[in-house]
């Protein structure tokens, strides 16, 4: 399983490479941004840039997990299709190919014939990053075998975020309500038969800028499987807000989330604890960090992409992620696994990616205790 993490940070931190390069390469940085107007917009060109740099990451992994895990194959999923169609009306299946010079080759059929970017597209994806060493990952004995085990990946969480690209500066102890800051990669490891979230790692590529001006990502992982849990961040020390009798819980939302769920929450929350964030990712890492207590949504806007990595590592630190319709539903006081969310099962009712929505909506934690008032709070309210 150390082998697998470290694998996993590795390409992660490759993807964010990608992230950063498409954003400080003027040609690729030109395409990123271009919004498709006019006759433009009817011309059969690529999809989106943006879907291509995200298919560009998500292939990326897939193939290096994929050859070094070939037991894997197969049960690498991802929230883009790499089907696109050119301005020739040729389907292209992008894949990253054995070398440089053939992935720019295939890149440059989709990106109908601009080399230069092309080039600069493949340059990324081939480069090695920088290795991640974090000693702790040796010592991970768990008794999982990668046959046991299938992966979700969200190349970029919070793309509009990434693409409008607002450079926040951060304040210590403070979440980032909108901003690159956002932008997250997230890849997560699920079991395959029980569906449970066992391993996550999640790379944040613009997390501040260095005396250069150049942007420093960081990145955070996390296990959890039966007794076994390791996580890179430590959990909030201070104990409970029960156990400390420390008052109101923090709550961070969607700013587009229902004015009765948000209403129902003050009393617990008091107006400066009720926070907003873009990104579910992102929502999700700041309960990791202790930035905020729970993170409720109500919809089903969330796939099992935006949130298998994330959920390990609430797991990994004795927290979790549950289904809110099912807590809401269910009448038993004490919250037990059976509401916690999967990864292994589609709704098969449901058309295209909806089949793999959190369509109950969900709630981040901590402390089950928080959760347990949160779901009382929301009873009946909306
Ligand atoms: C999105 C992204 C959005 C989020 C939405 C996700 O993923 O994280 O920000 O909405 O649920 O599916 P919100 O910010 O309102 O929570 P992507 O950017 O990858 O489409
Ligand atoms: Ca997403």
């Amino acid at each position: 399983m150390a082998d697998l993490l470290r694998l996993l940070l590795r390409v992660a931190e490759k993807a964010a490479n990608v992230a950063r390069v498409c954003r400080q390469e003027a040609l690729l940085f030109q395409l990123l941004v271009q919004e498709k107007t006019g006759k433009d917009k009817n011309k059969k060109f690529v999809q989106d840039f943006k879907t291509l740099a995200d298919v560009v990451i998500q292939e990326m992994i897939r193939h290096d997990v994929g050859t070094q895990f070939d037991e894997m194959i197969g049960f690498i999923h991802g929230e883009e299709s790499n089907k696109f169609e050119n301005g020739l009306g040729e389907s292209v299946t992008v894949t990253v190919c054995v070398t440089e010079e053939e992935t720019a080759a295939l890149l440059a059929t989709v990106l109908d014939g601009d080399h230069m970017a092309a080039s600069l597209l493949a340059r990324a994806i081939h480069q090695d990053p920088v290795a991640i060493t974090d000693i702790s990952t040796e010592t991970l004995n768990m008794p999982l075998s990668p046959t046991d085990l299938g992966i979700w990946i969200d190349p970029i969480d919070a793309t509009s975020q990434y693409i409008e690209g607002r450079e926040e500066v951060l304040v210590e102890g403070h979440l980032s309500p909108s901003g690159l800051q956002c932008a997250l990669v997230l890849i997560g490891v699920y079991h395959r038969a029980t569906g449970e979230p066992v391993m996550g790692v999640i790379n944040q590529p613009f997390h501040h800028k260095d005396s250069t001006g150049g942007w420093k990502g960081q990145h955070f992982w996390g296990v959890s499987y039966g007794s076994f849990k390791a996580c890179s961040v430590d959990r909030p020390k201070d104990g409970t807000k029960e156990s400390t009798g420390r008052g109101g819980i923090s709550v961070v939302l969607s700013s587009s989330e229902k004015q009765a769920v948000k209403e129902a929450l003050t009393p617990l929350c008091g107006l400066d604890r009720l926070m907003y964030a873009s990104g579910a990712g992102y929502k999700i890492l700041c309960v990791i960090q202790g930035l905020a207590d729970i993170y409720v949504l109500s919809e089903g806007s969330t796939f099992k992409w935006d949130s298998c990595a994330p959920h390990a590592l609430l797991r990994a630190l004795g927290g979790g992620m549950v289904d809110l319709a099912e807590c809401l539903r269910s009448s038993s006081g004490e919250r037990g696994h059976q509401e916690e969310l999967t990864y292994h099962r589609p709704l098969t009712e449901s058309p295209g990616a909806d089949r793999w929505a959190n369509q109950g909506g969900l709630v981040a934690y901590l402390d089950s205790k928080l959760l347990q008032r949160v779901i009382l709070e929301l009873k009946g309210k909306f």
